[in-house]
């Protein structure tokens, strides 16, 4: 699952509510906000692959929309306060509102219940047909560890709203301005596989990706290294060839199909 970005993507989206009148609580001008920025992040994807898939990919993403409100107050999960969080600080956080929130959807707590729900969106019946790859996103006002960060090995992603969709005042390690939406599609191309390309990730272009095993070439091990614009490196809309390749949007064998499968 999840081994190229083409066909049809079945998206869990989960928006963790907070109680009415509590930080937590989405207002009605968030959720649309919400719900035009991941369209606009997917918009990213399409266009690039438009851009460098040498064979259509028929990349095409479908959303189930799970809108949870829980009665967890937000002043119990912790404010964010590591620049380079660890697993800890992450583990302080996510499974406060993340776990409540499956056993509200009837799924199991943990990354089981997620791995149900992503097999879920796979068997679902959509209205245009089975899916070939699936992941499930969870976008939430509680607090967590880092603005936005994804799981490659369980399939899902955290978005935390106010800190993604802000310039990062008052949260460490700052923002990415108004990009929230590229963000997202940073985020998506590394539920499809493709790592992290810059400096601070600590990369190394020896590592290797995806279905057709493609090491990151474009990784920037110095300050000074010659790298080339990509969604993976600095959450541009472009794409470099390691990404491209990685993500499978390649026809080596020029017959017209793509050479990876989802
Ligand atoms: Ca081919
Ligand atoms: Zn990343």
């Amino acid at each position: 699952m999840n081994q190229a970005m083409s066909g049809t993507c079945g998206v869990g989206v989960v928006l963790v509510n907070g109680p009415a009148g509590t930080a937590a609580a989405f207002t009605q001008a968030e959720i649309i906000d919400i719900t035009i920025g991941l369209t606009r992040g997917w918009d990213v994807l399409y266009r690039l692959s438009g851009t460098y898939s040498p064979v259509r990919p028929k990349l095409l993403f479908t959303a189930d929309y799970k809108f949870i409100t829980l009665s967890l107050d937000p002043a119990t999960v912790p404010a964010a306060t590591n620049p380079k969080p660890t697993s800890s600080d992450y583990n302080a956080r996510e499974p406060l509102w993340r776990d409540p929130a499956l056993t509200a959807m009837g799924y199991s707590t943990g990354t089981s219940g997620i791995s149900s729900y992503n097999n879920d969106l796979m068997n679902k019946a959509w209205s245009v047909g089975k899916a070939t790859s699936a992941y499930t996103v969870f976008i939430t006002k509680y607090n967590a560890a880092w603005m936005a960060y994804t799981s490659i090995s369980d399939a899902y992603m955290v978005l935390q709203y106010p800190w993604v969709s802000t310039n990062g005042a008052g949260f460490p390690g700052g923002g990415w301005g108004n990009s929230w939406p590229r963000t997202y599609a940073h985020e998506t191309g590394h539920i499809f596989q493709a790592p992290d390309e810059y400096l601070a990730s600590n990369c190394t272009r020896t590592s290797i990706h995806g279905a057709l095993h493609i090491p990151n070439a474009n990784c920037q091990r110095t300050a000074t290294d010659t790298v080339f614009p990509c969604l993976m490196i600095n959450n541009v809309e472009d794409a470099c060839t390691p990404t491209i390749r990685i993500w499978g949007w390649v026809d080596d064998n020029h017959d017209g199909v793509l050479d990876a499968t989802p």
